[in-house]
C-alpha cells in the first residue's frame, strides 16, 4: 500500500468512528462500585460521558430515578446506565447489567 492509500484509509477509518460515536445512543459503560439503596445512591466508575459533559472517565456517585434499579445490580457489576442532569445532581435513568 503506498503513502496515498494510507491516508485515505486513515480518513476514511476516521469518518466512520465519528458516524458510529454520533449514532450511538447516550448509554454509558460503567461499573459498580458502591450502592446505598437507603439514599438512592449509586457510585459509578465509568467512561467518558459526552452527553453528561464528562469528557474523561471518572468514580462518582449518581442517585438514582428509582431506588428499585438498585436491587437488580451488586458492586463490582459491569453496567450500561444512562444519567441526565437533574435538581443540581445527576440522575440515573436506565440501568442495565452487562454480560
Ligand atoms: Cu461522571
Amino acid at each position: 500500500m503506498n503513502k496515498l492509500m494510507h491516508a485515505a484509509g486513515a480518513a476514511l477509518a476516521a469518518a466512520l468512528l465519528v458516524t458510529a460515536v454520533a449514532a450511538q445512543e447516550t448509554a454509558i459503560s460503567g461499573e459498580i462500585r458502591k450502592i446505598d439503596e437507603n439514599a438512592g445512591k449509586v457510585t459509578l466508575k465509568h467512561g467518558p460521558a459526552k452527553s453528561l459533559g464528562m469528557e474523561e472517565g471518572m468514580t462518582m456517585v449518581y442517585r438514582v430515578k428509582d431506588p428499585a434499579m438498585l436491587k437488580q445490580v451488586k458492586v463490582g457489576d459491569r453496567v450500561k446506565f444512562e444519567a441526565e442532569i437533574a435538581d443540581g445532581g445527576y440522575v440515573v435513568t436506565k440501568l442495565q447489567k452487562q454480560k
